[in-house]
This record gives C-alpha cells, structure tokens and sequence, in this order.
C-alpha cells in the first residue's frame, strides 16, 4: 500500500513525512524519500502474545515524500501529482501554520482555499489526461476500428463529463468492468483522499485538533479522511527521550504521538480490511480490499493458495475473544468452513485448505 504526499510547496509534506517515518533514515531515490512503516494493530498484538511465534509481521504502508525545488504553485502541484503515480492514497498536506521565514506561497494562510484550489488542479489534471488519452484512441481508431477501443473512449468521455461537472472520479460510480478498461489512465480524482492539516503551534492541544478536525470534516469532500498535527512540534518530540516528551506532551495538551493518529488514519482511507493468518512461524496481518472474496485472500498469502483454493477455514475475531484461545475456539466449533465466494470480514482468522 503506498501513499503519496503531495501539496504546495512550503506546507510542511517532509516534516509531515519524518513524522510518520519516525525520523528513522528513509530510502533515498533520485525523485522521492520512501519509509515504510508498520500499521498499528492491537488485534495483531494479543494474537501475536498468544501464540509465540518468532515473527510478528504488521501490514505495511510506504510512504512517498517527492523532492522538490519547484517554487511555482503550477510546476509543484504537477511533480507532486505525478510523483504520486502508483501510490492508491493521496496524502494532501494543507497548512494552518504561520511561519514568517517561509511564507505561504500564496502569502496567507487558509487551508480551506487551498483544499479547494488543489482538488480543482486534480480534476483539471484528470481531464487533461483523459483528453490526451481521447486523442492517442482516435488515432489508433483511425488505422484499425476496434469495439475495444470504442468503449474505452465512450467511458473516458463520460468521466471527463463528470470531471468537468467537478466531481471526483472517486464520488461517481464506476463499475469494476469499467475501471479495468480504462486501468492504463493514473487518475489523482479516484485515489483515496487524506487531508493531513498542519496546525500552528497554538493549537497542537489535543482537544483543539479534534475541533479542528471536526470542522475541516464538514468542509472537506465527502470521501476525504481528515487528520490534523503539528508537524513542527512532533518531529522535536521525536527528539525527545520518554521522559522529556511525556512531559513536554502533557505541558502542551498534548494526548498521543501523531505518527500512529496518521498512520491510521492513512489505512483507514484506503478501505482496506484486515484478516489474520497464524503460520508456523508467524503471526501475520494482510490487507484486503474490502468486499474482496476469500480465493482473493488466500492469493493475496500466495497464488498457489488460490489456485488450489478448497475451503477457508474462518475464526471471526469476536469469537476468538469470546473462547479466549484458539484451541477453546476449536473445541467449541466456533470456526466456520467457507467457500471461495466468501466475502472476508474485518478482523478474520483465516487458515486456507488447498490443494497443488
Ligand atoms: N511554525 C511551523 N513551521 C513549520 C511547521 N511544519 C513545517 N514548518 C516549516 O516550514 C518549512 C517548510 O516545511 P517543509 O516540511 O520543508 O515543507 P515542504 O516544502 O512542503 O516539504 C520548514 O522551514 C519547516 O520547518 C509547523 O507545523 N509550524
Ligand atoms: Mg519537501
């Protein structure tokens, strides 16, 4: 799972970036710093302390921070959108904070403008994709005509119909048939969307970052998820030993570290579930898309897993807590066998019968 950060310039998306990563040494490429962290997950932990396996492995999310000395707002907006290329979420970082060194580079500080301002760059950027797209088919259309081809243009103009109607593409259905004609188009509009809003230091309080994220919920579109910090203040935490922070966090209101309240927030955008396999030598959480059927679980383990699939054996997380231990679950028959058509459940315990 890989999520872009992206914004004007000046918003703080890399002091964003070393707060997630935990300002633990990232990958370097020419473009971009990637960290790859762990997703939080206490259902992992007591699965984990209950089974002593050597290896716990947390899903995983990379994130992207591209570098960038790009000053103008146009050629900014365009390397972060592109620079977010492959990544399924957009991480948007808006800024609340002032700070005289660094001006904001439209001069004044309104993170509701500039949500605003840059979900227009992403439809206009869709559009423009979509009519380079329309123009590469008439031409191919024009040498061979191709039913393919026909439908693939007749979906691409009516999304560029609800792009231009400023809708994003993620508030309009499409259906799974026709996302896949149209896979080789990279829309910013139907990425999950998370607001990452850089307060100023007068409102690092926790109580404040919730009021705060409350209003921004109401303005911000429908589909986006909303997280707010002060990135300034918690990248000095992360300097910080224990006990310091402890004390530093209680002297500014300050409740939990925002790297976790980002990284979950970041899972959460992406509608992702998670299911649970108990290997002989690990306790294992794996993302899933939701909706998606236990043959796609077992794939997502390994291919030979869905090729052989028969039965997946299935242990709701709930009953596992009610029985206390698997082998409790066991005897009670708490387990259920499901077929492959089996839409998996946030939280499953799944072990997967097949046969190569
Ligand atoms: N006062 C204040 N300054 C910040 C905050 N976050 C970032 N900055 C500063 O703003 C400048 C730009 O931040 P940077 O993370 O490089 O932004 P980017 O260009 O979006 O990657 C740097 O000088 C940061 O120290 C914040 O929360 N408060
Ligand atoms: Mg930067």
């Amino acid at each position: 799972m890989r999520i872009g950060l992206c914004g004007y310039p000046k918003v703080g998306k890399t002091s964003v970036f070393e707060v997630v990563s935990g300002l633990s040494s990232p990958a370097r490429t020419h473009s971009a710093s990637l960290a790859t962290v762990p997703v939080p997950d206490e259902r992992l932990d007591r699965l984990f302390s209950d089974f002593e396996k050597a290896k716990k492995v947390h899903t995983q999310i990379e994130y992207r921070d591209p570098h960038s000395r790009e000053t103008s707002v146009e050629g900014a907006t365009a390397l972060s959108l592109n620079a977010a290329n492959a990544a399924s979420v957009l991480a948007l970082v808006v800024r609340g904070f002032e700070n005289p060194n660094t001006p904001h580079v439209f001069d004044s500080i309104d993170p509701v403008r500039d949500v605003k301002l840059f979900l227009n760059r992403m439809l206009e950027r869709d559009i423009t994709v979509c009519e380079r797209r329309v123009e590469r088919i008439d031409v191919l259309y024009g040498k061979a005509k191709s039913d393919e081809l026909a439908r693939e243009r007749d979906i691409i103009r009516k999304c560029i119909g609800y792009l231009r109607d400023n809708r994003p593409l993620q508030q309009v259905q499409i259906c799974p048939a026709e996302r896949e004609t149209v896979r080789s188009i990279e829309f910013s509009t139907l990425k999950s969307l998370l607001i990452v809003l850089n307060v100023d230091e007068k409102d690092a309080a926790a109580s404040r970052l919730d009021e705060i994220t409350t209003e921004f919920k109401a303005i911000a579109p429908e589909y986006a998820a909303v997280v707010a910090l002060c990135a300034q203040l918690e990248c000095e935490l992360l300097e910080l030993d224990d006990d310091s922070r402890r004390m530093f966090m209680d002297d500014m209101g300050m409740t939990c570290l925002a790297q976790e309240r980002i990284i979950r927030a970041s899972f959460e955008a992406t509608e992702t579930i998670r299911f649970y396999t108990i290997g002989d030598d690990e306790v294992r959480a794996w993302p899933l898309k939701v909706g998606a059927s236990s043959v796609t679980a077992a794939g997502t383990v390994h291919s030979d897993m869905a090729r052989g699939f028969i039965r997946a054996d299935v242990l709701t997380y709930d009953n596992y807590l009610k029985a206390g231990s698997m082998r409790d679950a066991k005897t009670q028959k708490l387990g259920r066998l499901e077929g492959k058509d089996y839409i998996v459940a946030d939280g499953d315990i799944i072990e997967f019968r097949f046969n190569v």
